[in-house]
């Protein structure tokens, strides 16, 4: 058979406030409702092709078990009533599976890719659907600037354009490069079981996700910086409360937390936010990014390369 194939790259959706359990698991939709970045910079470039042998996807090379894509090759088949295989492989160029959203720009690629390959044109909201059932923060993904997914929708919607808030930089600190011993998947599931602060979360979850909003209309970082510092702490909080706990935080995480807290305190108007991993984010202004990268090389160690400047950026680009 003449195999048909497409290149399309997508970046990381990064959440404001965070999307962290799930209010159905054989559909993957999320318990909360999350705001996020598409953001520049981090990209996945995936090649995705017909076959008629069996599903396969590489990550960076590395094979992903069948179980972890079979909802999403199967949704698509279903959904866009292809009777067709694909084969997959996608390349970051950042550091996978370590807190950088790496499965949200790998299935927003993918569903882009395989719904190109059936010529059929499903619109951005079905789009999104699919590439929920890979990931959830996927379906973030397909949109570019500001996007939200809503606690139990089955497809993100768009908020704001890439151009919204021309002056607003995300640094994304990099701390550490492994593979993270958790998958989010995994994490969240424990959580829900165990944590005793889980429900309340769920719960509370949602006026930070309301207000955070409000704040990026209103492009006031000061406002939307204390509902994202309450959104990742409390989330962490679900999960240092389960049994056993889950801790993503390294040392070199509370060095840059800590030097973000100092640079607040003199005044510079800058918000951490962490996801499942090591690395910071870093929410500010263009005109304070030369002070926060030099007292991040100052008080944390972090080396000019482990420091990447990002936006809001597009959304998948198909590249041929
Ligand atoms: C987010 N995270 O809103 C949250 C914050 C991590 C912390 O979405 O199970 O890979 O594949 O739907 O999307 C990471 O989890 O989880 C994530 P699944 P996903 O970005």
């Amino acid at each position: 058979m003449a195999s048909k194939i497409v290149r399309i790259k997508a970046s990381p959706s990064i959440a404001l406030v965070k999307y962290w359990g799930k209010s159905n698991v054989e559909y993957n939709l999320p318990a909360t409702s999350s705001l996020a970045i598409t953001v520049t910079g981090l990209f996945t470039e995936a090649q995705i092709e017909e076959c008629d042998s069996e599903d396969k996807l590489t990550i960076d090379g590395l094979e992903v078990p069948p179980q972890r894509h079979r909802p999403f090759f199967d949704s698509v088949r279903s959904n866009l009533g292809v009777n067709i295989c694909y084969r997959a492989q996608a390349q970051n160029n950042f550091p996978s599976s370590a807190g950088l959203a790496s499965s949200s720009s790998v299935y927003a690629a993918l569903a882009e890719g395989c719904s190109v390959l059936t010529g059929k044109q499903p619109d951005r909201k079905q789009i999104s659907r699919l590439a929920r059932m890979g990931s959830a923060s996927a379906a973030r993904s397909v949109w570019g600037g500001f996007s939200v997914l809503r606690a139990g929708s089955e497809h993100a919607d768009p908020m704001l354009s890439e151009n919204y808030w021309p002056d607003l930089r995300l640094l994304v600190a990099i701390t550490s490069r492994s593979r993270k011993p958790v998958y989010s998947r995994d994490a969240m599931l424990h959580v829900a079981e165990t944590s005793p602060y889980y429900k309340s979360w769920v719960v509370v979850a949602e006026e930070n996700f309301r207000r955070a909003i409000q704040c990026v209309r209103e492009r006031n970082l000061q406002l939307l910086g204390g509902q994202m510092r309450a959104s990742y702490m409390r989330m962490f909080g679900t999960m240092f409360a389960a049994d056993p706990p889950i801790n993503y935080l390294k040392p070199q995480s509370l060095k840059v937390i800590e030097t973000i807290e100092n640079l607040r305190l003199s005044g510079i108007n800058a918000w951490e936010t962490m996801d499942a991993g090591p690395q910071v984010k870093i929410a500010c202004l263009v005109k304070d990014v030369g002070q926060i990268r030099a007292a991040l090389e100052k008080k944390a160690n972090l080396g000019p390369h482990n420091l990447i400047e990002t936006k809001p950026g597009p959304g998948p680009i198909i590249l041929g």
